[in-house]
């Protein structure tokens, strides 16, 4: 059985019936729309779900069962390696020079995003946890405040691990607790108190496990003596690359500071042991905060299935972003490189996916807004720029799907990565550090960790004209006009 088939057919009956319907049978077929839960954690990258990476680091049985009931997307890529951007790009879309948050600047909330038009489409919404999308204090739409949402509870800024303020709808109060317990009571709350009449949206949004890294007191203990086995570009020099990766600030040996390690190195430690304590100490608070979204989305799992909701609920696991595990020596984002640019996205949906379905092909986290309303059987905007990776549900995919993906990260921020785009394709990816006037080629089939730049080499030079000719198109295409090259709006969350 074609069980896509069934969901487009369904849909399709949505959208033909709500027209002819009257009003009390309309309300009898949307309460058959699936339900939307979306997690959303932040800078948990694949590296560290064992789902993909088998249980070299960690284990994480709960977000696990997503990929075991529904679909693994193994090539899920963001298209800007930051928090705030990425954000946006989910809720809006459209890539970060048309939706006005090219760095840490707000989102304006009187554009048209995800949570509204869904609340058109008569779903009940709601955001809990990490939003940081607002100015501080954030009292107007136009300010980051959220908006599209029946009910809001969200951290000001970046939110804190312990005993965190929370504005609830406009109200600022401090709640007892760590982050990621707090945020998944609100969320089962949240579930709990909705309106029964209604297909609901959650968007449930952990704050864990960005730096700092502050664990829970039992997982801390669990991980305090752990021992992570170091990647095999932890001694990356750089040799042949571009300037960047020298010029960054985000490395393992230099850059960790006494607050990400909990305190000063032991003082008889230098060179190569001094960067394994580091990367340790590094590792264990990440692993820890990890543990805790894993057990707590393993609780709001068990409510869904206890309350009846699992079956006609799709649920979403992802991150906003890659991230480094001590690959090239760096912690953070940013770059273009895989473990940054490939985002976690496991999605059960048990009347519309197979269990242990996996997918390689290219997703991005424009996709996500017009996939959800696909699903929902609601029209995509015409100005919405990703496309819907429904047809992909099934495991296959279609001859038409893209073969390549666009990225900029624009912003030297708070690591100094200079700015870049580029393209990735499925063996290639070309950079350009545009500010630094310099070029990365990779050849991800022979070279799958990037050590070796391979621009320059004469013998590319036919395959680099022709990777620049698809990087300038799509630039083209995707109405990227250089609108923040030299006047970025300054920081101001
Ligand atoms: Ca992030």
């Amino acid at each position: 059985m074609n069980e896509m088939r069934i969901c487009k057919g369904f849909c399709l009956a949505v959208v033909t019936l709500s027209a002819v319907l009257p009003l009390c049978a309309q309300r009898a077929i949307s309460a058959r729309q699936p339900n939307i839960v979306f997690i959303m954690s932040d800078d948990h990258t694949t590296q560290a779900i064992s789902a993909y990476y088998g249980n070299r680091l960690i284990k994480t049985p709960n977000i696990d069962r997503l990929a075991n009931e529904g679909i693994k997307f193994d090539n899920a890529f963001v298209t800007n390696s930051i928090c705030t951007p990425s954000r946006a790009v989910m809720l809006t879309g459209k890539y970060s020079h048309l939706n006005g948050v090219p760095a840490f600047n707000h989102l304006d909330g009187t554009q048209p995003l995800l949570s509204k038009y869904l609340q058109q489409a008569g779903y009940y919404t709601g955001v809990i946890g990490k939003w940081h999308l607002g100015k501080p204090g954030m009292k107007r739409p136009e300010d980051g405040m959220p908006t599209g949402f029946d009910y809001w509870n969200v951290f000001p800024g970046q939110g804190l691990y312990f005993d965190p303020v929370m504005n609830e709808m406009g109200v600022s109060k401090k709640v007892t607790g760590y982050a990621t317990d707090i945020i998944s009571d609100k969320a089962i709350e949240f579930l709990k108190n909705r309106p029964q009449e209604k297909p609901f949206f959650l968007m449930y949004n952990h704050k864990a496990p960005h730096r700092n890294w502050q664990p829970k007191e039992e997982f801390r203990k669990h991980f305090e003596h752990f021992e992570p086995p170091l990647p095999a570009t932890f001694d990356d020099d750089y040799k042949g690359k571009s300037d960047a990766s020298r010029l960054a600030t985000m490395h393992i040996d230099s850059d960790l500071n006494k607050n990400d390690t909990k305190g000063e190195p032991p003082a008889n430690l230098s060179g190569a042991a001094l960067k394994r304590w580091k990367y340790n100490r590094f590792m264990q608070d990440y692993l820890a905060c990890v543990a805790s979204i894993d057990e707590n989305v393993g609780r709001v799992l068990d409510f869904l299935d206890k309350s009846g909701l699992a079956e006609n609920t799709i649920v979403i696991y992802t991150s906003d972003q890659g991230f480094f595990l001590g690959e090239h020596n760096f912690y953070d984002k940013r770059f273009m490189y895989e473990e940054s640019l490939r985002m976690p996205l496991l999605i059960r949906w048990p009347q519309g996916i197979k269990p242990r379905t996996v997918s390689k092909a290219m997703v991005l986290n424009v996709d996500f807004a017009p996939s959800l309303l696909a699903a929902v059987g609601a029209a995509i905007p015409s100005d919405m720029q990703g496309r819907s990776f429904l047809p992909l549900l099934s495991g296959q995919t279609p001859r038409s799907w893209r073969t390549s993906m666009y990225y900029r990260y624009y912003h030297p921020g708070h690591h100094n990565v200079a700015a870049h785009y580029g393209i990735r394709t499925s063996r290639y990816k070309l950079i350009y550090f545009n500010k630094l006037d310099q070029w990365e080629l990779y050849d991800l089939k022979t070279d799958p960790t990037e050590m070796k730049n391979l621009y320059g080499d004469r013998t590319k030079a036919a395959l680099v004209k022709k990777l620049k000719a698809e990087l300038f198109k799509l630039k083209k295409e995707l109405k990227d006009e250089d609108q923040f090259q030299d006047d970025l709006p300054p920081d101001d969350v």
